[in-house]
């Protein structure tokens, strides 16, 4: 009998690198405001939601803002992000992720997305992934953002799996956390093998097909 029926992803970092498009729009907006932002701050933002994105901007905000104005600059932010991400295409999505996910798939494995991102159906619909996944829990059926389990444990119920069946691939640490809390193994990627707190440290994509056959 296999040890997981199921594999959860992360989005951004793991399936694609969306990055640079959020760097451009909240750049944009914090300029806007004259608050200073560079790339180190944008890497905080990894895995955060949008307001609480917006709310690490704000720790160098001199002024005072009300949720009402927090909430247009977070719509002005994702809507220059969505501009952006019209230039993504399937050519962004690697030869190793889609061998693997296809090899996943080919094997029995069912495949499910765990983003904190409202817009992960776009993006997957710009990599060419729209059809692709099994189940997809992403920013718009959760009310808790990782560390807490929700977006995994929901991508888990979407597939009609027991947490111990699922095995998550992760880029940041608060995921393997997330994973943790929802009592499932994890395989971490890129930043988060350092935490050293996975069940597998993938050093690659490909690796992830070893950690499941294990
Ligand atoms: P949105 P993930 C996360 O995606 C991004 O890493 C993070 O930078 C972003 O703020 C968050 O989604 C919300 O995205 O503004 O599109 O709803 O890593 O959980 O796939």
């Amino acid at each position: 009998m296999k040890k997981y029926n199921a594999v959860i992803f992360d989005l951004d970092g793991v399936i694609c690198h969306t990055d640079k498009y959020h760097y451009q729009a909240w750049k944009a907006v914090a300029d806007e405001l004259g608050i200073y932002f560079d790339e180190e701050i944008n890497n905080r933002l990894r895995g955060v939601s949008r307001m609480e994105s917006f709310e690490i901007i704000l720790e160098r905000y001199e002024g005072e803002m009300s949720e009402e104005e927090k909430e247009c600059w977070t719509t002005k932010k994702n809507d220059i992000y969505k501009e952006l991400l019209k230039n993504m295409s399937p050519a962004d999505l690697s030869a190793e992720v889609k061998e693997t996910l296809d090899n996943l798939r080919a094997n029995g494995y069912k495949l499910a997305i765990g983003s904190s991102s409202k817009n992960a159906r776009f993006i997957l619909g710009q990599l060419g992934l729209g059809e692709y996944f099994d189940a997809i829990s992403d920013g718009n059926n959760i009310s808790k953002s990782k560390p807490d389990p929700e977006v995994f444990v929901k991508a888990a119920e979407f597939l009609g799996l027991p947490a111990e069946k699922c095995m998550v691939v992760k880029d940041a640490e608060a995921g393997i956390n997330a994973a943790i809390a929802g009592h499932m193994d994890s395989g971490a990627i890129g930043d988060a093998t350092g935490c050293g707190k996975a069940t597998y440290n993938l050093t690659s994509f490909r690796d992830l097909w070893k950690a499941v056959e294990e």
